[in-house]
């Protein structure tokens, strides 16, 4: 089968011609970046987002990833919606151009290439229903991405050891090429012993969910991994965000016990401020109509976010 038609959801080849677009566009400010590879060998594209965007300047960074499950469409159009309005209104609107200015933002569309490509080759209208890569496993194929990250990988009941499974970990930490990628990445974000990045965002659908850590406990605070500062801090985010969008906050195990989570991973592992949005719809595969509707409801969240990356403590009125 032929990669279907996208009437408006971007197909991954769709989605580079957009950032090659965007970065001719606007290349003061919009920088395309290769992460990776996949397994079968796609790159992982991103785009930073900043001034003077060649430099590596000594400023707070963001990262934003969507599309870790190949199916969650609307994601990889958020990504695509926040990448156009930090370039389209740069220098129009003053809130964007003070973010421009004053952050790095690194944005991943589709962070599961082969997955997205293989969801959406099919005959029919319909997709395939594929959430995990395309590795094949010792009894079927496919990773959990977001169940592959290496902070309580496997720990808690949160994922499975059964490689048909939707949510199987992996044989072991990090064993997926794409995990790999975007761990390196964020590895790669520490200079001079600092990390760069201060606030992670994944974006999956659906559930219209504002999540923070931790997912593999319901403990609230764990003694020397999540305080109750930081806890205070992310939960008063988190609602500010769902304030603006209408989704509902809580923390990652309010809605399930998870492990080997990114948020995890992020916070866990790199102390980077790291949240999960669960976008709108009822199904995977929401009619590309709500596209504008449902990536524009986000704007507000997503700028709010990203202005906190100076110091995410001045949520709780604290320098750190
Ligand atoms: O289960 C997941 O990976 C996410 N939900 S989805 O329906 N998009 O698959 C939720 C992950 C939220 N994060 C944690 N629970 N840590
Ligand atoms: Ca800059
Ligand atoms: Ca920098
Ligand atoms: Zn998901």
């Amino acid at each position: 089968p032929q990669p279907r038609a996208a009437t408006s959801y971007h197909t991954y080849a769709e989605t580079l011609a957009e950032i090659d677009q965007v970065v001719a566009n606007y290349p003061q400010i919009a920088r395309k970046f290769v992460a990776g590879k996949s397994y079968q060998g796609r790159d992982i594209v991103g785009v930073k987002i900043s001034d003077n965007v060649a430099a590596d300047e000594a400023e707070p960074e963001v990262l934003y990833i969507a599309n870790i499950h190949a199916r969650e469409r609307l994601t990889n159009e958020q990504a695509l919606y926040l990448i156009g309005i930090l370039t389209k209104e740069y220098n129009a609107t003053s809130r964007i151009t003070n973010i421009v200015n004053s952050r790095e933002i690194w944005i991943i569309p589709i962070s599961n290439p082969d997955g997205q490509v293989y969801d959406m080759t099919s005959d029919t209208s319909a997709g395939r229903m594929w959430r995990k890569n395309r590795r094949p496993n010792s009894t079927s194929t496919g990773t959990d991405l977001n169940r592959n990250f290496a902070y309580r990988w496997g720990c808690c009941g949160g994922s499975s050891g059964n490689g048909a499974s939707e949510t199987y970990r992996g044989p072991s930490a990090e064993s997926e090429p794409e995990t790999k990628v975007l761990a390196n990445f964020a590895r790669s974000r520490v200079v001079g012993g600092v990390q760069q990045l201060k606030i992670f965002l994944d974006i999956h659908s659906y559930g219209e969910l504002v999540l923070w850590p931790f997912g593999y406990t319901y403990a609230n605070t764990v003694p020397g991994a999540l305080s109750a500062d930081e806890e205070a801090t992310h939960r008063t985010i988190g609602r500010q965000m769902a304030n603006s969008n209408g989704y509902t906050p809580q923390q990652a195990s309010d809605l399930y016990i998870t492990d080997g989570t990114t948020d995890d991973w992020f916070w866990g592992n790199q102390r980077i401020f790291s949240y999960t949005f669960e976008m709108y719809g009822s199904s995977f595969y929401p009619s590309p109509s709500v596209i504008e509707r449902e990536t524009s409801r986000n704007r507000d969240a997503l700028l709010t976010l990203t202005e906190y990356a100076d110091c995410p403590y001045r949520a709780i009125g604290k320098q750190q």
